[in-house]
């Protein structure tokens, strides 16, 4: 069974390599903060409707300015750009969700 477990008394995660460029009005987006809020984990943040190096650097990037997009900074200095809220959701999960422990789920 995959179960997510919903820590109660972790502190908040932060990740530096991740930046997520959203708007607060984008409902797409508002699954992607949805899914940081319930995995405790902090990531930078970037509108580019107001901010416009993050515009110009989503532009150049995509060629478009559609949100939501995660930029992942690889270690070995490789940028990904990864659109689709549901591809960033899984990910994101993938990657931080912490399992459930045993029993956590009463049965
Ligand atoms: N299929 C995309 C849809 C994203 C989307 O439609 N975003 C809207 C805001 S809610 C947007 O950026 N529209 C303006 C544009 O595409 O330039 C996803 O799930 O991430």
């Amino acid at each position: 069974m995959n179960r997510l477990w919903k820590r109660k008394t972790v502190e908040r995660r932060s990740a530096p390599d991740l930046t997520l460029y959203a708007s607060a009005w984008c409902p797409y987006c508002m699954m992607v903060f949805h899914a940081l809020d319930a995995l405790d984990l902090d990531v930078r943040r970037v509108d580019p409707r107001d901010d416009v190096e993050a515009r110009r650097a989503l532009y150049e990037a995509r060629g478009h300015g559609t949100v939501p997009v995660l930029r992942i900074d690889h270690p070995d200095g490789r940028v990904e750009w990864m659109p689709e809220s549901r591809d960033i959701v899984r990910w994101l999960r993938a990657r931080y969700a912490v399992p459930a422990p045993a029993g956590a789920d009463g049965g």
